[in-house]
Parts: C-alpha cells; sequence; structure tokens
C-alpha cells in the first residue's frame, strides 16, 4: 500500500504500521509548499485532492498498476477482481459521476469545449496504469490547466483529469465506487441511470460533505465504517470529534440492516 500524506506524524504513521502488520505500508510524505498543494482547496475537500495528481512522479517507479482510493471510502468487498481489470490500452479506468445529470454534462462540455459522446468520472477510486501516465504525461496535463486558472475548474482536478481524459477512459461498474447520490431516488444520472440505481456496493465512497466519522451521518453503509472504528486504535479520538457514542453504533447497524434487506429484497424482484 501507498499512502500519499501532507502531515502525519511519525507517531500517527507507526500506529497504523501496528494496527496492520500484514500489509506493508509506503509512506510518502509531500512537502506542503508543493506547488500542487498550493492550490485553492474546495469547500469540503482538502488541498489533499490534489496528491492523486502526483502518484505518477511520487511513487515508486517500479508501481506500473496502482488502484488509487480517495480516503473517505469503506471496502464492503473483495477489491481483487477490480484490480485484475483489463485496461484495454487506456491509462485510467473509473466509474461515472453519479452526481452529474445529463444537463450538467453538457455544461461541462459547453464550457471546456469538448466534442462527441462521453461521460464524465467520479475521480475517487481510479484504476492506473501508471507506466503509460509517466510516459503521456497527462496527470502533469492536468496539473497545468489548473495552475493556469485553478478558478475555471469548479470541481477542480476531478474537472481537470476529465478534461484531459475525455473519451479516453475505461468505465467500471458503478459498484467500485458507490456515491452518495445514488441513495436519492430523484436524482437524474447522466447516461442510463436506471441500470445503475439497484447497486448494491463492493467500495462505499462516502461523497458529500457528511461522513461517516461525525454522529450526523445518515448513509446506511456507515456501518461499514463504524465497524471498523471499533476495532481502530484511533477509537476513542475519532468518537470524541465526532459525537459518537453508543447510539450511534446502533442506529447505523438497523439503518445497515435495513437497507441491505430492502436490497435483497429488489435484487429477488428482479430476478
Ligand atoms: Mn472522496
Amino acid at each position: 500500500m501507498h499512502a500519499l500524506h501532507t502531515a502525519i506524524p511519525a507517531s500517527r504513521r507507526n500506529a497504523v504500521d501496528r494496527h496492520f502488520p500484514d500489509i506493508e505500508i509506503n509512506w510518502y510524505s509531500v512537502d506542503r509548499d508543493h506547488p500542487a498543494l498550493r492550490l485553492a482547496p474546495l469547500i469540503h475537500i482538502s488541498s489533499a485532492t490534489y496528491l492523486r495528481l502526483l502518484t505518477d512522479v511520487i511513487v515508486d517507479v517500479s508501481v506500473d498498476r496502482l488502484l488509487y482510493l480517495d480516503v473517505d471510502m469503506s471496502i464492503a468487498q473483495d477489491v481483487l477482481p477490480l484490480w485484475q481489470i483489463d485496461l484495454d490500452g487506456y491509462s485510467l479506468a473509473a466509474t461515472l459521476d453519479q452526481g452529474i445529470s445529463n444537463e450538467d454534462l453538457a455544461t461541462f462540455k459547453r464550457m471546456y469545449n469538448l466534442s462527441g459522446d462521453a461521460l464524465y468520472f467520479n475521480a475517487g477510486v481510479l484504476l492506473l496504469d501508471l507506466g503509460r501516465i509517466r510516459e503521456v504525461g497527462e496527470f502533469k496535463q492536468a496539473l497545468d490547466l489548473l495552475t493556469a486558472d485553478r478558478d475555471r475548474y469548479a470541481l477542480a482536478d476531478q474537472d481537470a483529469l476529465n478534461v484531459v481524459f475525455w473519451q479516453r477512459w475505461k468505465t467500471l461498474p458503478a459498484k467500485w465506487n458507490f456515491q452518495r447520490s445514488l441513495l436519492y431516488a430523484d436524482t437524474d444520472i447522466q447516461g442510463d441511470a436506471r441500470l445503475r440505481r439497484d447497486v448494491v456496493p463492493a467500495i462505499v465512497h462516502f461523497t458529500g460533505s457528511q461522513k461517516p466519522w461525525t454522529r450526523d451521518e445518515w448513509h446506511p453503509y456507515a456501518w461499514l465504517y463504524l465497524k471498523q472504528l471499533r476495532k481502530s486504535v484511533f477509537r476513542a479520538e475519532i468518537e470524541a470529534k465526532g459525537g459518537i457514542g453508543p447510539r450511534t453504533y446502533v442506529k447505523a447497524l438497523l439503518r445497515y440492516l435495513l437497507r441491505v434487506k430492502l436490497m435483497r429484497g429488489t435484487l429477488r424482484r428482479r430476478a
């Protein structure tokens, strides 16, 4: 595992290493003065979002294939099948952004003068041919676009990546990056939404400003995060910070069980 960060102190890194003795974690400290990290952050997204654009230069050169994951996620199924997906010659594979409507997509195309039919991906889960990206330089191109005019990209690096990779990425099934907007029944989703509504998540991405490390989270899969939190060395600290108590756990577990039951019902009806 490769962990890119800006300011996690050694004591915390060591605690994580001790907690996962079977995982070899390579920590990469990126200087906060790095030009990429001086770009303005988004409202609820820190400037750490730009770290993904540095993976091609920071992660060890021996690494060709990389599965990039945000930190605001819980893994619900084995990711080995994802890791093994053929990239069909592309540098990048991702899922659609499920919060983008057909209208948003049309606006995006107009804004950046993009032609032809294509869709917009979410950059939280990226399967990357890092070797190819080092050769072709797509991440550098995205970074250059942002450095030239950060204000032009409302969703920062995700917008820039979608411009650079327009029509040049492979679509992954929605379950590999299950975003919050799939929970809203009335959301208009780019492409054909009906095909993606009843997804059983393999990776739950807690998109939006609400996060499962606070008491106010209502996401039906927040339990997956809390279940892990109970085993974490940081449990007491996170609970105190997020106002998480026994009631939070019980409520989250009930919501989760209800959701799983509903999904099973839906899938049975369809079969
Ligand atoms: Mn995220």
